[in-house]
């Protein structure tokens, strides 16, 4: 047996809160026909077996008997806490709904189906992972499901194990991908349901439907904590800028609820950087300008928060890298299989392009051009930005001390989060709200839905207020550009520089950069008072109180 941490130990104890709907018997209310955000007609078309289903809600009703079922479930895409209490959630109300009921985990995420590996999650299994962090129960992985084949292999074996309905737990891209699953398998009137979850650390799956993505909560409370612990430290030695980027692939959501946990001196959000037409000097500048004031009143110390994503909004870089995606997976290239690719890509893409790919160094040129994700996307995570711009900002901070228009001494010090945060202990948020989208995802299965995903609202009032039900995932789809094509996909949110979390960091910058503002969280609680224990996340306080 695997030794356990006092922690460990303890949590395994917490019986994670439940909203009053579900507590007891469940009853299903339905809510009125829905539609597509955008897009209609073509979704509708795209969509026929699923679209226009009504909103679902559970609350309190009367016991009925329920025929026994088996249940799959998949957990897609990067790591998010709380993914072992949705499995716990179906587990426990699929057993409450019928003790004979079984439940089936697919391995390593979507491939465990296609490629038929498989286990089943008994009670002893759940256990070992109740209010864990982490994906290991079952394993993660990024294969896209989006082929005929695949959705026939799928369909082989959940016939054979006699699955009634799948569960795909996973991020905007696996939501689109369990709608289109649900489709085929309505269409193929095989019997199956389907049904999505709400998972992601980078806070980017919200609407008017999605509150917040699992995850996010526990992610950034464990990037605040450091952070904080960070700006202590500067504020002791007085000696460091310390450049600190945040995972959070395309959004800036985790920078902007780090800032506003931790009052950092800067803060950079991409969507306002892109909304500006900002250049890479523009940053360098904007921040050396900072730190110049800073060190003219004897701080010659700060923190930057730096998105993950940041570069892919800044308009050269942007344009950049939609044609290295296209010449990247072109023909030409890997007939080529250039030696040198960075020398083959300066004589092969447009002028701008090559001119903006030369300007940079060289190490970050290879890091842009490195290998994309199953999805297409930039690898972000492996892009070293934080150390771009500091380098780039000392080369100006020395142009201006020449000038003299500098008179400090400036330090760096790099630090990447995100893998960090991956697989905390889930918080109390987290815990109860995973829980709850995994006992709701049972009652969509019950009732008979497919194509929705399971969601739990009211979210900034105590958990017994929550309200559990089921979204029709055609109803957050709109028609997007994905390589080239026009694909139905599940709007991403970004930032939105008009909300209520932006604005509040907007109006407090300025104070924040000049003088020393920085907060300490501390690290997550698991144990204690309401309002230390089950604090929500600042976003989204801001954005639903
Ligand atoms: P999901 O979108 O699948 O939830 O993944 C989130 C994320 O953590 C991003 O923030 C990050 O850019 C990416 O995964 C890293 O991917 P990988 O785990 O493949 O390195």
């Amino acid at each position: 047996m695997t030794k356990k941490s006092a922690l460990q130990i303890a949590r395994a104890a917490y019986s994670p809160k439940l909203p009053l709907g579900l507590q007891g018997n469940v009853s299903i209310r339905e809510g009125a026909p829905t539609q597509s955000v955008s897009d209609q007609e073509e979704i509708k078309k795209l969509f026929p077996n699923t679209y226009g289903l009504p909103l679902v809600e559970f609350v309190p009703g009367e016991s009925h008997s329920n025929a026994p079922m088996n249940v799959g479930v998949i957990l897609s895409g990067g790591q998010a806490p709380g993914g072992h209490n949705v499995i716990s959630g179906i587990f426990d109300g699929i057993k409450k709904l019928n003790p004979v009921n079984r439940l089936y985990g697919f391995l390593l995420g979507p491939a465990g189906l296609v490629d038929h590996k498989y286990m089943e999650l008994t009670s002893d299994i759940i256990d070992e992972y109740r209010n864990t962090g982490g994906f290991d129960m079952i394993g993660s992985g990024r294969t896209k499901l989006e082929e005929t084949a695949q959705f026939e292999s799928g369909l082989d074996i959940l016939r054979k194990l006699d699955i009634k309905a799948l569960v795909i737990i996973g991020g905007d891209d696996s939501n689109t991908n369990a709608c289109v699953l649900a489709e085929y398998y309505a269409a193929h009137k095989s019997g199956i349901q389907v049904i999505g979850c709400p998972k992601t650390i980078d806070g980017d799956l919200k609407n008017d439907q999605i509150e917040t993505s699992f995850g996010f909560d526990t992610a950034c409370k464990t990037y605040s904590e450091v952070i904080g612990n960070i700006e202590r430290d500067a504020n002791s030695a007085k000696k460091y800028w310390h450049f600190i980027k945040l995972m959070g692939r395309s959004a800036s959501h985790i920078a902007l609820e780090c800032a506003l946990e931790t009052q950092p001196n800067i803060c950079l959000v991409s969507e306002e950087i892109q909304e500006k037409g900002l250049t890479l000097e523009d940053i360098v500048n904007d921040i050396a300008k900072v730190v110049a004031a800073r060190a003219e009143d004897g701080n010659n110390f700060g923190t930057v928060l730096i998105p993950e994503g940041l570069i892919e909004f800044i308009p050269s870089i942007e344009h950049l890298i939609c044609e290295l995606n296209d010449v990247l997976s072109s023909k030409k290239y890997t007939d080529a299989q250039p030696s040198d690719r960075i020398d083959w890509l300066l004589q092969n893409l447009s002028s701008d392009n090559a001119v903006t790919l030369g300007s940079l160094p060289r190490s970050f040129a290879e890091q842009l051009t490195g290998e994309r994700d199953p999805h297409g996307n930039v690898q972000v995570s492996l892009i070293e930005t934080e150390k771009l711009l500091s380098s780039m900002v000392g080369q100006k901070l020395q142009a201006m001390k020449v000038a003299g228009k500098y008179v400090g001494k400036f330090a760096a010090q790099h630090h990447f989060f995100g893998y960090e945060g991956r697989c905390a202990a889930p918080s109390n948020f987290d815990a109860d709200y995973c829980y709850s989208l995994g006992f709701s995802a049972s009652q969509l299965i019950a009732n008979g839905k497919t194509g929705y995903m399971a969601i739990v609202k009211n979210t900034t009032k105590p958990a017994a207020e929550w309200i559990a039900g089921g979204v029709p995932i055609t109803m957050m789809l709109n028609m997007e550009k994905r390589k080239g094509m026009m694909k139905p996909v599940i709007k991403k949110a970004l930032v939105d520089l008009n909300g209520k979390p932006f604005k509040t960091f907007a109006a407090q910058r300025e104070e924040w950069m000049k003088n020393t503002c920085f907060v300490y969280p501390g690290p997550i609680q698991y144990f204690g008072p309401s309002e230390v224990a089950d604090l929500t996340t600042v976003t989204l306080q801001l954005e639903h109180i």
